[in-house]
């Protein structure tokens, strides 16, 4: 018995020390990439300068895992408050005494040699927040997602290109329907058995949901280009009231990072300028754009719990999976994620990753928007901090699904939520539609 948890701690601290070195490597290339001067500027009220994540990461870090997990002696006990989310707005981070882009490489460095010799002395047990390497998979979760709004930031700056990947795989040209029907009756939403499932996965809880239709793709860079096209965002019969304010006064007219080039569209991607490829799921349109498309072509997003099903319920045994292909960690073949490509792949290029169902690309990709607001789960509670996801419950969040292409696999899964204002865009946000489904239609 005691071999044998020893087998499984040793599996787990090695399995730790993966991921970690895996968050480290993207953050490292992501601040590596543009010169000091760029680490320190802000591209973007929306953003932090990309010094600040990167000292973020390291005093998230020594604040879970050196601290508490580890019980050790602040590496740094004078900086806790810059580096506070929650006392700077992203807007006003540029102007505090930050540390330095060579101070902030040498105070992850720190913080992680002393994190792998705690990681190497931990039992992965006792404490709750240790159980199955919690704290340490959180905080390869909260580098991983810093590092994707790193990638949000480099996508914001301008100049030339400074990051480069290969192309996401094509489609095989199998002709998919265009909506999947997902039949009534009751799933398990949410999870209590994953180990580094953050609070508000939890807990696992039945949910009913009636027969509803779900588009077997993301809609696409031409679909929404039709919405364009049939004056999409000049009538006011397609938007919400607060999204045709919100329309008017950010003079909405496409996508972020579309421009008009001749009677075409272009956009540029990480300082890259081509032509909009139709196939393409869209990508950064807020949550107003996605509800006005979705009532132009008479559907309507799903709402999360909807999304949740199409992507893990299994009618063959009833039971939820931890992925739609299955409960396998993600691979290549099942889904684009952790910037291994710079793009969303075309509608269709993974069938490794689809549901049982029949739904595709469910995970990776774009983050889709759902009609939900972010709420906690019936039984909700706030480990191990209420800043993670409790304070920011309530109707002014609407819920995103499912991962994007700068997504890492850590931070993905079936369960995961993430959250957003309606208004925002520069997220790599997409959608897919929904609509609900006659009982005749159903049979
Ligand atoms: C879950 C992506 C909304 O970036 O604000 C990072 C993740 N929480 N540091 C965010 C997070 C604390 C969070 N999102
Ligand atoms: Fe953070």
């Amino acid at each position: 018995m005691t071999v044998e948890l020893d087998v499984e701690a040793d599996r787990l601290r090695d399995s730790v020390e993966r991921v970690l070195r895996r968050a480290r490597e993207r953050s490292v290339a992501l601040t590596d990439a543009v010169d000091d001067d760029d680490l320190v500027r802000q591209h973007s009220k929306l953003m932090s300068p990309l010094v600040w994540d990167l000292a973020h990461i390291g005093n998230q870090e020594e604040l879970w895992l050196v601290r508490d997990v580890g019980g050790r002696e602040p590496v740094r006990c004078d900086i806790d408050e810059l580096y506070d989310a929650f006392q700077h707005p992203r807007a006003s981070r540029p102007a505090l005494p930050l540390l330095s882009p060579a101070e902030a490489r040498g105070y992850v460095r720190e913080v992680r040699e002393k994190v792998l010799d705690v990681l190497a002395n931990s039992r992965m047990g006792g404490r709750r927040i240790v159980e199955r390497g919690f704290a340490f998979g959180m905080i390869a979760q909260h580098e991983q997602q810093h590092d994707e709004t790193m990638l949000a930031t480099h996508q914001l700056r301008t100049g030339a290109p400074v990051l480069d990947a290969p192309p996401p795989p094509k489609p095989g040209g199998t002709r998919l329907p265009a909506e999947v029907i997902v039949p009534g009756g009751p799933f398990t939403m949410g999870t209590s058995a994953e180990p580094w499932a953050l609070d508000n996965e939890r807990p696992a809880h039945q949910v009913h949901v009636d027969t509803f239709a779900i588009d077997t793709v993301p809609v696409t860079n031409g679909a929404y280009q039709r919405f364009m096209a049939a004056g999409g965002y000049d009538d006011p019969r397609w938007w919400r009231e607060a999204g045709w304010a919100h329309r008017n006064e950010a003079k909405l007219v496409a996508p972020r990072f579309w421009e008009r080039d001749g009677d075409t569209w272009v956009r540029t991607r990480f300082g890259v300028t081509e032509p909009v490829p139709a196939n393409e799921p869209v990508v950064h349109v807020s949550w107003y754009e996605a509800d006005a498309y979705a009532r132009w072509a008479g559907r309507r997003l799903p709402t999360e719990a909807e999304w949740e099903k199409a992507a893990r319920f299994d009618p063959a045994t009833g039971r939820s999976r931890r992925f739609p292909w299955g409960d396998d960690e993600p691979t290549p073949v099942h889904a684009n994620l952790g910037q291994r490509h710079l793009r969303p792949a075309e509608v269709g290029a993974y069938p490794g990753g689809v549901s049982p169902l029949g739904v595709h690309q469910l995970i990776g990709d774009v983050w889709e928007w759902t009609g939900s607001d972010f709420h906690g789960y019936p039984g909700f509670a706030p480990f191990p901090y209420r800043e993670y996801s409790e304070v920011f419950f309530g109707p002014e969040y609407k819920v995103l699904r499912g991962g994007s292409f700068g997504t890492d696999a850590v931070a993905c899964r079936g369960t995961f939520r993430n959250w957003d204002y309606p208004i925002r865009r520069q997220i790599f946000a997409g959608f897919r539609c929904a609509r609900d489904v006659r009982r005749d239609e159903s049979g």
